[in-house]
């Protein structure tokens, strides 16, 4: 097929990444692409995608039940995949690459408090380059909810998609008027980016994905084009009481596309509106995180200002030219580490081998793999104003 979305001038340098990729396999991120497909954003300012609708979030704790606050649990999660998934195509006409964050990245944003639902904090720190590892802290005190997870991605190609595993996940913690911690343990579903040929990337979700508490199993699988209903972005929640509770609840099943509308049905109850997202969402308001309030030198709208700039003015070489400077001086900086015999130090999280709640919940939907490693949010943020 004819490459209908990219730019004559960049249809060959396009046709040598696509060959590349076919046989680079793991890790895209460093790889150059043409320039009609950068996107001026870093993967650091992604983690925003999970508030986009903080009345969601904040639903979370207005519960009144185990099953009714499971089920606002899934009804956030769904809601944040379009988000998550289908947003640069509407931003930016298709998926794009995004800007791949140096070590010690950060961003920091916020979303107001309104209508009593609280403010929602968002901490973002890049917490390793090779490979690229995003950590985040998501949290609305006034409501008791935090949401604190990682994520990388492993790539590969197959049948001229790029198939994108990820690694890492998300724990929710709610804090009940009790005093008790309850923990969702969230993994994250397979993508399999199509339209490459073209030069229009776009995402769809494949395989499956789990959302477990201790109360709780929600599976939920995803489906493309003819499968389910036969229609894009498509997905089916099964919710069942967690083995060993008594099946204190029934069974549920959720049915619908993630980026619109999805019903609920249990029992004699079946065709209720579950999920809608085709109203309005709230973009975060970036914030500087320096006591002063202004933006550090690692704040990633900062560190990229004039990368992104470039993109989007058409200034392919300042975009170049800037982003050589900021790998240079990255190279630098870890040689200089070597020499000194020291590391980088993270500002947030603290690197462990492995995640207790992961193992403890992820036996209740038989994860693979069976434990993982974790960043331990510091919470020392944002540095109390005495
Ligand atoms: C795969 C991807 C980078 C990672 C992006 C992730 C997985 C990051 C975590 C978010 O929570 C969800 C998310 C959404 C994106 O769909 C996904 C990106 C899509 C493309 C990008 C590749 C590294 C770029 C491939 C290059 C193509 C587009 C030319």
């Amino acid at each position: 097929g004819e490459m209908g979305a990219v730019p004559v001038s960049q249809r060959s340098s396009w046709a040598t990444f696509l060959k590349a990729i076919a046989s680079v396999s793991g890790d895209l991120s460093s790889m150059t692409c043409p320039p009609f497909i950068l996107s001026p954003v870093s993967l650091t300012e992604f983690p925003a995608y999970w508030c986009e609708r903080p009345e969601l979030f904040a639903a979370i704790a207005d519960q009144k039940t185990e099953e009714d606050r499971t089920l606002a649990v899934v009804k956030w999660f769904i809601s944040t995949l379009k988000g998550q998934y289908t947003s640069r195509n509407e931003s930016m006409g298709s998926e794009k690459k995004p800007l791949n964050p140096v070590l010690g990245e950060l961003f920091y944003g916020k979303w107001p408090d309104v209508n009593g639902r609280g403010e929602t904090e968002l901490l973002v720190e890049q917490v390793s380059h090779h490979p690229p590892i995003t950590a985040y802290a998501i949290e609305n005190k006034s409501k008791g909810i935090k949401l604190v997870g990682h994520n990388a991605q492993k790539t590969s190609f197959s049948a001229g998609s790029i198939i994108v595993k990820q690694i890492g996940h998300a724990t929710l913690t709610v804090k009940l008027p009790s005093g008790e911690n309850v923990e969702y343990l969230i993994t994250l579903p397979k993508l399999r980016i199509d339209g490459l040929w073209y030069g229009s990337p776009y995402t769809e979700l494949t395989e499956s994905s789990w959302i477990l508490s201790k109360y709780h199993v929600c599976h939920i699988e995803y489906k493309g084009k003819g499968y389910f209903s036969g229609k894009s972005h498509s997905f089916k929640a099964t919710l069942n009481p967690a083995p060993g509770t008594g099946g204190a609840s029934g069974s549920h099943v959720i049915e619908g596309t993630w980026h619109a509308t999805s019903k609920f049905s249990s029992g004699s109850k079946s065709g209720l509106e579950f999920h809608n997202v085709t109203g309005p969402k709230e973009e975060v308001t970036a914030i500087g995180g320096e006591p002063s309030g202004e933006m550090g030198d690692f704040e990633t709208r900062k560190l990229w200002n004039l990368v992104a700039k470039g993109i989007r003015e058409g200034d392919f070489d300042m975009a170049s030219r800037e982003k050589s400077k900021i790998e240079n001086e990255q190279r630098q900086r870890r040689k200089d580490e070597v020499a000194g015999g020291t590391t980088w130090q993270l500002k947030h999280f603290v690197h462990e081998k492995s995640d207790p709640t992961y193992e403890r919940l992820g036996k209740l939907g038989k994860l693979n793999p069976p434990a993982e490693d974790m960043y331990v949010f510091k919470e020392n943020w944002p540095p109390s104003s005495a």
